[in-house]
């Protein structure tokens, strides 16, 4: 990727969002400065179900749009030709709430070795919410949309360009009026500026970067978006067609009208070359106990073991929890909330033995995909899923190896912890 100049006032932007978020969340390292960035700051946000959004990660290019936003308005364009204002969407439409694991496609970045470029993220990119807004079938089909076959619905967001890229996103038209909004509330609060105030849209279930923040167009075509498709000046293609597709070093993936397979995995698996990040990938990461200090088993000689398990589209059917460090497995149990693109809630009684041990875990799901244990070394690529390995690829997207996400814990019996205090 082109490096660009670092731009003054990314750190003065990321420094008020962390104020904001009351500690919540911390930077995380960007080697060129480029992104406006924060994750979770601590582990034990994947020991529950709901994010609040203190703890909700933060990633964007470009500045955050501000002035006159109160006359925002969404142009629909494309196949559709109207102009929305937040109330029309608001009030026109049914309310409708969806809950949404939203994952930076880059998540895992940081764990491949070597490193790539731009931002390193270890695992504290994810989140769950549940967003209010109008549901895009509704809107669509008040515009006269009708057949969803084989188009598309491209995404722009309002954000000033970095350079002269315009942010825009294409999703299969399919998707956008199955369950996506246009979302104007985060966890039943107005939505924060960061996360894409007056209006943002939720891709249930996709990696971040398709739920695009401050959206002022939508447009529907029979293709995703490319050089020369939209009404503006600018650069095009970038946001869909170069970044955030997984390749191996030093290729130029092809731009695509269309593809058949969605599926971010089954892409990879061979379907599309240098495959679009869509819907994430199969994924789970252990909550508590966090690591932090050491833990004292239960009068029953075990310790609660939770987490967290999504995968993307598909619904998470298994996951499996080793404490040494995966040698051997045992079943944890499901739990909580089963919503449609949003993580499942695990447990795990472990019966813990005196020492530091390292807990590891992995999730399938119902197509029967499990997470792989490790990154790839960067020469490999094609057959590395069926060895266990996830491909290191040049941009470190759609990474869902699980040994990286490990958690080494102390275990102290009772007498120990009372003895320091
Ligand atoms: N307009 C716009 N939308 C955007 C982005 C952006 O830079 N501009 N970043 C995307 C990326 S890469 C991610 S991971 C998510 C993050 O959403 P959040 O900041 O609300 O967590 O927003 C996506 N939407
Ligand atoms: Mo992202």
């Amino acid at each position: 990727m082109v490096a660009e100049a670092p731009r003054e006032s990314r750190h003065d932007e990321i420094e008020a969002i962390v104020e904001a978020k009351d500690g919540g969340v911390k930077p995380v390292r960007d080697e060129a400065n480029k992104y406006t960035v924060v994750g979770a700051a601590e582990r034990s946000t994947f020991a529950n179900w709901l994010t609040p959004v203190e703890e909700h990660f933060v990633c964007h290019r470009n500045d955050i749009p501000d002035g006159d936003v109160d006359a925002w308005t969404v142009s629909l364009t494309g196949q559709v030709e109207a102009t929305l204002s937040v109330s029309d969407i608001a009030d026109e439409h049914p309310t409708v709430a969806v809950a949404h694991t939203m994952e930076c496609a880059g998540n895992g970045r940081g764990q491949h070795d070597p490193e790539t470029g731009s931002v390193q993220w270890g695992f504290e990119a994810a989140a769950t919410a549940i967003w209010t807004g109008a549901p895009l079938g509704s809107i669509l089909r008040d515009h006269g949309v009708e057949s969803t076959e084989g188009k598309w619905l491209t995404a722009v967001g309002g954000d000033p360009a970095d350079g002269d890229d315009v942010f825009a996103r294409s999703i299969p038209l399919e998707k956008a009026t199955d369950d996506c909004i246009l979302a104007f509330e985060m966890n039943g609060e107005t939505l924060p500026r960061e996360h894409g105030y007056p209006i943002r849209l939720i891709v249930p279930g996709w990696y971040g970067v398709n739920n695009v923040k401050w959206v002022e167009e939508l447009r529907v075509t029979d293709s995703m978006v490319g050089q020369g498709s939209l009404d503006r000046p600018g650069e095009h293609a970038y946001w869909q067609q170069e970044a955030y597709r997984i390749h191996p070093q030093e290729t130029d993936p092809d731009p695509n009208e269309t593809i058949e397979t969605v599926d971010t995995w089954e892409q990879l698996e061979g379907a599309v070359d240098h495959p679009y990040t869509f819907d994430a990938n199969v994924m789970s990461v252990i909550g508590s106990p966090d690591g932090e200090s050491p833990v004292t088993p239960k009068a029953d000689g075990t310790v609660d073991i939770r987490g967290v398990a999504w995968a993307g589209d598909d619904a998470v059917d298994r996951v499996e929890l080793s404490t040494d460090r995966g040698d051997t497995w045992d079943d944890a149990e499901l739990f909580g909330p089963d919503y449609a693109g949003a993580w499942r809630l695990f447990r795990y009684g472990w019966d813990a033995a005196l020492g530091r041990h390292t807990l590891v875990s992995r999730a399938t799901d119902e197509l029967g995909r499990r997470q792989p244990a490790t990154i790839s070394a960067p020469d490999a690529w094609g057959e590395v899923l069926e060895n266990d390995e996830f491909p290191w690829n040049e941009g470190g997207y759609a990474a869902n190896a699980y040994e990286p996400n490990g958690v080494t814990v102390e275990v102290r019996s009772a007498d120990d912890s009372t003895e320091n205090e």
